[in-house]
């Protein structure tokens, strides 16, 4: 059976207690968690809602509901980044494995395009993956996009340095760098993608450089632990949240703007290439919540 979303729930809820006592605010913890934002954030937002109930500064379920949506968009964080032109901008797109770091490397480049921002090229840096090189290539030729490749095996941070040299020589533009999808083993992640932000710090113009981690929202609080791994790796600028279509919950771009203070860039919702957009908070909560 599909899960409940959290906003399901919480109408749930409602409709089962008559009144905000101990057992409802249980409850709603319960669906907080369930919900994906994390058991210490859940008991945190949950005793303050408790306490402002008791205080009688908040009343019924309408004023818990915008309560809740108060508090909680002091945790969830956007982010709009723009490449600026005649620069040389780098995104590298990381993340564990099928994620969707591939398909978002095309959507995003896809859509800068369609709004103007023409100068997009991709630089295939998974060397490590079979087939991941003619993934990147299939998804160029389709957007229009050139692609950057090495051999398979080759080291990846040679490909992004060729594909900024190749910004550089048309003037300036956007590498949006794919990176082999690595799980949490952290001395070799640590290692190799080192040497990879040396080379996109060294080649990109001031400013310019983004490390985008990509998140499955389907993975829900794991999607976190990811994140706590890479940010302390080499940092992480943004995310982008995968597979929103395929989730109820969603609730862990709370959890990584509170715990992390990372803000989210793009929402994927599907397999084709516009089926992203950028993350608006006030629409995440309002659907999370069911507003
Ligand atoms: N439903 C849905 N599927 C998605 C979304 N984004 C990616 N996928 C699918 O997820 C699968 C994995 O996508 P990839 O882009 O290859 O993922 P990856 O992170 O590059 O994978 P590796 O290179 O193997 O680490 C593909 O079948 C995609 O079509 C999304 O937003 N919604
Ligand atoms: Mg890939």
């Amino acid at each position: 059976m599909a899960k409940l979303s959290f906003a399901q729930a919480i109408k749930n809820l409602f409709s089962a207690h008559n009144k905000e006592d101990t057992e409802f605010f249980d409850d709603l913890a319960d669906a907080l968690i369930e919900g994906d934002i994390g058991a210490k954030n859940a008991m945190e937002l949950v005793d303050q809602l408790e306490k402002e109930c008791k205080e009688g500064k908040i009343h019924g379920n309408e004023e818990i509901l915008k309560h809740m949506k108060v508090l909680l968009s002091e945790y969830v964080k956007s982010v709009e980044f723009v490449p600026e032109k005649g620069k040389i901008n780098i995104w590298m797109m990381l993340g564990v494995n099928g994620v969707g770091k591939t398909t978002s490397c095309a959507k995003v480049a896809n859509l800068l395009i369609k709004n103007g921002f023409e100068q997009v090229v991709l630089s295939a840096s998974d060397t490590f993956r079979a087939a991941a090189i003619e993934q990147l290539c299939y998804h160029g030729e389709k957007i229009g996009v050139r692609v950057v490749n090495h051999q398979h095996g080759s080291d990846p941070s040679s490909v992004v340095f060729d594909a900024a040299e190749s910004v550089k020589a048309h003037g300036g533009g956007l590498v949006i760098a794919d990176t082999a999808g690595r799980l949490h083993n952290k001395e070799n992640l640590v290692h190799e993608l080192e040497k990879i932000d040396r080379i996109c710090k060294q080649k990109a113009d001031d400013g310019c450089y983004k490390k985008i981690l990509v998140i499955d929202s389907t993975t829900g609080q794991n999607a976190l632990r990811q994140a706590e791994v890479f940010n302390e790796a080499i940092g992480v600028d943004a995310i982008i949240m995968t597979k929103y279509d395929s989730t109820a919950k969603g609730g862990v771009a709370i959890s990584i703007g509170k715990d992390l203070g990372i803000p989210v860039f793009y929402v994927c919702t599907g397999e084709t290439y516009s089926d992203i957009s950028l993350f608006n908070c006030d629409d995440y909560l309002n659907t999370f919540l069911g507003l």
